[in-house]
């Protein structure tokens, strides 16, 4: 199978996966307040690029094909939390913007009260399906909750968050400094992308030491996937993103790209992407999808 069947394979079995494991309404509900529901299918199933679960589901395959829907759930739970935090990010506290993955932010398609809540809501659910689908293997169950939960709590995802928000103003005022920006970026973006493989190798059953390569690798690819987000909201339009462009220049923010300049930001993106393939590379199993991915990342349009 070439690269784009398989990605396309792997994004479609997510597709069915979102709609069955967050349901409309939740099997055998009253009928309850619906708008919760809708609110948040209305953002998951906005059509984003599905990275995260792609990443966990190759992660497991390298355990082999079989492993790969054992991942299923997992994957699903990182994709709902990365969406509830593109929810929250875009609320009128945090970022205020109109645009996401090509529609009216969920704010503006519903109410802010109601995107806040499908927010928590989206958060909660990614716990719920872990503890569903896993409960039955618990210390499988143990290892995955203990890593999204790390990854999406105040010492990580949050943590990031919270530290771009002061640099952008709402502490200091002053921009984050280099370490600052990496500290943020190792956080907010790193962190998802990193249980994405982890929580896709626990699926798999890889062994310890193979776990950890990945998180070396989700670390780096991390990394790359933010100073090519960087470069690509300095040069790419919106209509193209699917969200706002250029708003890091306009907001004052620290940036690779502002700190490095275009050329030796995407430079630094290569030499991330290169310190994960050589992560990637040292995997038991056939990595050749996952290193095809992470060249793709590196040259993604939006
Ligand atoms: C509100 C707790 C909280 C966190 C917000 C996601 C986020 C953290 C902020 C959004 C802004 C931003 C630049 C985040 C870095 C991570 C990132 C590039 C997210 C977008 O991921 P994509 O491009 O989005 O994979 P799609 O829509 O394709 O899933």
């Amino acid at each position: 199978m070439d690269f784009s069947t398989k990605f396309n394979d792997l994004t479609a079995r997510v597709e069915r996966a979102l709609d069955a494991l967050v349901p409309a309404l939740p099997p055998g509900s009253p009928a309850g307040p619906a708008r919760i529901h809708e609110a948040m299918r209305y953002s998951l199933q906005a059509g984003g690029k599905r990275l995260r679960p792609v990443l966990a589901l190759s992660a497991a395959g390298l355990g082999g094909p079989a492993r790969v829907e054992d991942a299923l759930p997992v994957a699903v739970a990182l994709e709902c939390v990365h969406t509830y935090s593109l929810i929250h990010d875009d609320l009128p506290c945090m970022d205020d913007d109109d645009l996401r993955r090509g529609r009216p932010t969920c704010h503006r398609a519903f109410d802010e009260a109601t995107a806040l809540l499908a927010g928590d809501a989206l958060l909660t659910q990614a716990f719920v399906i872990l503890g569903q689908s896993y409960g039955a293997r618990p210390v499988l169950a143990a290892a995955l909750l203990r890593e999204l939960a790390d990854a999406s709590s105040g010492r990580r995802l949050v943590g990031g968050q919270m530290q771009d928000l002061l640099a952008e103003g709402g502490g200091t005022g002053s921009p984050a400094t280099a370490a600052e920006l990496e500290f943020i970026h190792l956080n907010k973006t790193a962190a998802m992308l990193e249980a994405s493989l982890v929580c896709g190798g626990l699926a798999g059953g890889l062994a310890p030491d193979a776990i950890e390569t990945l998180r070396r690798a989700g670390r780096h690819l991390g990394l790359a996937f933010q100073i090519i987000d960087d470069v690509l909201d300095a040069t790419v339009d919106t209509a193209v993103l699917g969200k706002t462009a250029g708003k890091d220049a306009r907001a004052g923010k620290t940036t690779y790209v502002s700190l490095h300049g275009l050329d030796e930001a995407r430079l630094l993106a290569a030499r991330e992407t290169t310190l994960a393939t050589d992560a990637l590379r040292a995997l038991p199993g056939d990595s050749t999808f996952l290193l095809e991915l992470a060249a793709r990342m590196l040259d993604r349009r939006h």
